[in-house]
């Protein structure tokens, strides 16, 4: 809520507008603000597997498509805190990093936004269900991806890509798809436009 607003709140209860009330307003107004549907979107928290394997992301599921491939928080490079997502392939490597599925609106628009960096290649994509994850049905318009990959370079960058929800869809995940050598990934973002 605007500042704006609650001063005209305040005109018209005058002095029965408690702190309790303009607290409750304040939480509201807060809540309205789009927040990124991502979770641990920066990679700082991380699980490990074993002690001899490296940490992956909490909330998030890696996945080997071509080998070989690994994907690791890792601490040589970082946008924003100590960690980011790489993957690390050869030039036949293949992977998916997926993040947890979250409640989408029919229709929505959905902006995805993440920066990335290194040798190799990087996709984003989509994946619209009706229901997930049981009983598990896909969309009609089960995955939406960007035109073709994004090759990458040392430095950081960002990249940006919005989709609409099938008029099916009631539930989602991230695709982040790298290819061809290291990828670093950090800061992913996905959020409901208004
Ligand atoms: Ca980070």
């Amino acid at each position: 809520m605007k500042v704006r607003n609650i001063i005209t709140v305040l005109v018209i209860h005058g002095g029965c507008l408690t702190l309790a009330m303009i607290l409750s307003q304040l939480i509201s107004g807060a809540a309205d603000k789009p927040t990124n549907l991502v979770v641990n979107h920066s990679f700082e928290a991380v699980k490990r597997v074993s002690t001899a394997r490296k940490p992956i992301p909490e909330g998030w599921q890696f996945y080997i498509i071509a080998l070989p491939a690994e994907g690791y928080c890792d601490e040589g490079k970082a946008v924003t805190g100590k960690l980011s997502f790489k993957f690390s392939l050869s030039e036949k490597g293949k992977a998916f990093l997926h993040s947890r599925a979250f409640d989408v609106e029919p229709k929505a628009m959905y902006r995805i936004r993440l920066l990335s960096c290194g040798k190799g290649s990087i996709s984003i994509e989509m994946l619209w269900w009706q229901s997930y994850p049981a009983p598990l049905t896909q969309s009609k318009q089960h995955r939406d991806t960007m035109k073709e990959a994004v090759k990458l370079s040392d430095s950081w960058r960002t990249l940006e890509i919005t989709f609409k929800a099938p008029e099916d869809a009631k539930r989602a995940y991230l695709r982040i798809v790298a290819t061809d050598g290291d990828v670093w990934v950090d800061d992913v973002e996905v959020k409901a436009l208004p």
